[in-house]
């Protein structure tokens, strides 16, 4: 695919989520900016214009490989969901109709959005019915990478996912191409829970599942068939083109139901530019790994022709890598390599000290400190904060205006993506919505300004411990 033919497709994929006239629809409802947007320079002097978009939340089928349909519950026929692109300072405005035979919603990660339009069924807003339709709308900042998803049960780990972008106006980095991956985990079939004797833990035994050398986690991963990227399955990878000296902007999203996921590029070192939507200062690494729901902006200079895997790869379980393809327009019909990336086994990593904000972090001693102990998945189906499972939970009660530190300590086997919605928080000097709390005594702190009140999910992102408890309200009173 050449840049013209990419951009194309990418429009088409938004046409169809209803904006085929959306320009139009720009057009006619331009209006002034809201100058009483927060004080990001880049939002200023911005049209401040309505997007319009429609999702459909249907059931489909879809490709994914050679011979490998997947028939499951999507956004307006794709998988993953179409794009959404917007420019930061623009008013979203986004319809969804419930074509499902269940009840949904849909939450926009890391977008701090007014509480009501956050999509948490329960706490933020009825679920939409099937045959029935919500519209979303709130405004599009700060910039960065995003996701959107169901935010009910475990649909998830449908095809109930996708990305959401919005663009800066006055980039950090520079770069000639702009890409989005969407990662995922790829469930055949209807997800169920986890463990104890009704779900997939009962069942699987150690057919399914080999152990992976950790003791103690047969049947707490669902049996994933592969890792995709751009919905697709290695044998057909989505391919990305460049052209020699050029900047590509590769932006790593990770919707996945569970998977914690490594990516390396053959041939190539990587910049990272952004985690979770935020501008960091550029730091070069080999490889880098998103839990569940992180993002990653990374920078590819182009100065090594050829055809390359973009290769990506579970750190939990046992489920088979996947890999897009880096391609040089101007390459030989060179093949493209097999084998791993090196930086999976050598190289330097990303560790969450190397990221350094380009923002404002919030400083000074918190004015309240939750611990919060992660524990389960041994004798119990529950995973559990405090040793309580959701919604048989405490709200976690917070007041406006305050510094809030949450300190979490993992006693369980398994890695948990923390997140919280309606705000970023402060991981050592960076700005993220979601932060990794190693397996086995792991811990992870974060502090946050309590600047957007209402009711909020903050949970585990790992879907089967979210749906089995490990998850609470943080209220402000
Ligand atoms: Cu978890």
């Amino acid at each position: 695919m050449d840049r013209r033919k990419f951009l194309l497709s990418a429009a088409s994929g938004v046409a169809s989520v209803g904006l085929l006239n959306g320009s139009a629809i720009a057009a006619d409802i331009d209006v002034a900016p809201n100058n009483a947007a927060p004080s990001t320079t880049s939002s200023r002097g911005l049209g401040g214009i309505l997007r319009k978009f429609r999702l459909v939340a249907q059931q489909g089928e879809v490709e994914i490989g050679p011979d490998e349909t997947f028939k499951t519950w999507l956004y307006n026929g794709q998988f993953p969901g179409p794009e959404i692109r917007v420019k930061e300072g623009d008013r979203l405005q986004i319809t969804v109709k419930n074509e499902l035979p269940e009840e949904t919603t849909v939450h926009w990660h890391g977008v701090p959005v007014p509480n009501a339009m956050d999509g948490v069924p329960g706490l933020t807003q009825k679920p939409i019915a099937p045959g029935e339709s919500f519209e979303y709308a709130f405004e599009a900042t700060p910039a960065g990478s995003y996701l959107y998803h169901s935010h009910v049960g475990l649909q998830i780990d449908r095809g109930l996912i996708g990305a959401l972008v919005i663009e800066e106006a006055t980039p950090h980095v520079a770069y000639d191409r702009d890409y989005v991956l969407v990662l995922d985990d790829y469930l055949p079939g209807a997800p169920q829970p986890l463990g104890g004797s009704a779900g997939w833990g009962g069942m699987l035994r150690g057919d399914w599942w080999r152990g992976g050398g950790m003791m103690g986690m047969a049947g707490q991963m669902p049996p994933y068939k592969g890792l995709l990227v751009g919905g697709q399955l290695p044998d057909n990878p989505r391919v990305f083109d460049t052209k020699r000296g050029e900047r590509v902007r590769l932006r790593f999203v990770n919707p996945s139901g569970a998977s914690t996921i490594r990516v390396a590029i053959a041939g190539h070192r990587v910049t990272v530019s952004h985690c979770d939507g935020r501008p960091v200062e550029p730091v070069t690494v080999d490889s880098f790994v998103l839990g569940t729901a992180e993002r990653y902006d990374v920078i590819v200079e182009a100065n090594n022709p050829g055809v390359w895997p973009i290769s990506v790869a579970a750190i939990e379980g046992d489920i088979p890598p996947g890999r897009a393809v880096l391609r040089y327009t101007d390459a030989a019909a060179s093949a493209l390599r097999d084998g791993m990336p090196e930086g999976f086994t050598s190289g330097r990593p990303l560790h969450y000290d190397d990221l350094q904000s380009l923002e404002t972090l919030p400083t000074g001693r918190p004015d309240r400190v939750f611990d919060l102990l992660l524990r389960g998945g041994m004798m119990s189906s529950a995973w559990t904060i405090n040793g309580q499972a959701y919604p048989e939970a405490d709200p976690i009660a917070i007041s406006a205006g305050e510094r809030i530190r949450f300190r979490m300590r993992n006693h369980s086997m398994m890695l948990h993506p923390m997140h919280l919605h309606g705000h970023f928080f402060r991981v050592g000097n960076a700005l993220k919505d979601t932060v990794l709390v190693a397996a086995h005594m792991g811990r992870a702190e974060f502090d946050f300004v309590a600047d957007n009140p209402g009711r909020w999910f903050f949970h585990c992102h790992n879907i089967y411990h979210m749906e089995a408890g490990m998850a609470r309200e943080v209220r402000y009173v």
